[in-house]
């Protein structure tokens, strides 16, 4: 096992800090990087962030991550996670522990967001913290 952790983001949020910050706060996704890899340098962990506005991309770089012997995936699945059938068998199908991340607090909100695919294969779930979720997440995997 390697001491990589994969960060995986999926769609728009390419484009957050940019709408809706009193929902997901005023980060963007290369400030929460940059949070990542500070926290990543005292813990140890190397980071691979990533984004993709694709479901099967997501579904790639989670057997990616088990193919390469990563340490854990934290996954902010965006709107996936409520959807995903797909991604929550690509989690099923690796032994690579993920930990489901969201900035908001799903289950708050409309009750199409009360359902969540990922945290029903996730090994844990942080939410609702805005971009400290992912650092939290973070620390959760290096203490797994
Ligand atoms: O709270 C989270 O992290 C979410 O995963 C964010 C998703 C949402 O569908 C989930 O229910 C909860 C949406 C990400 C949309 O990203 C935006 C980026 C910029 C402006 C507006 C939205």
């Amino acid at each position: 096992m390697t001491n990589t952790i994969y960060v995986l983001n999926g769609p728009n949020l390419n484009l957050l800090g940019m709408r809706e910050p009193e929902i997901y706060g005023t980060d963007t996704l290369d400030d929460i990087a940059g949070m990542l890899e500070d926290r990543g340098r005292e813990l140890g962990l190397d980071i691979d962030m990533r984004q993709s506005n694709h479901e099967g991309h997501l579904v790639d770089w989670l057997h990616e991550a088990q193919a390469e012997g990563a340490k854990a995936v934290l996954l902010n699945a965006g709107a996936y996670t409520h959807t995903s059938i797909a991604l929550h068998d690509a989690i099923k199908s690796i032994r690579t522990p993920v930990i489901e991340v969201h900035l908001s607090d799903p289950e708050t909100r409309e009750p199409f967001r009360h359902i969540s695919y990922v945290g029903m294969a996730a090994v844990d779930c942080v939410k609702g913290l805005g971009a400290q979720s992912y650092v939290v997440a973070l620390e959760k995997a290096a203490a797994l």
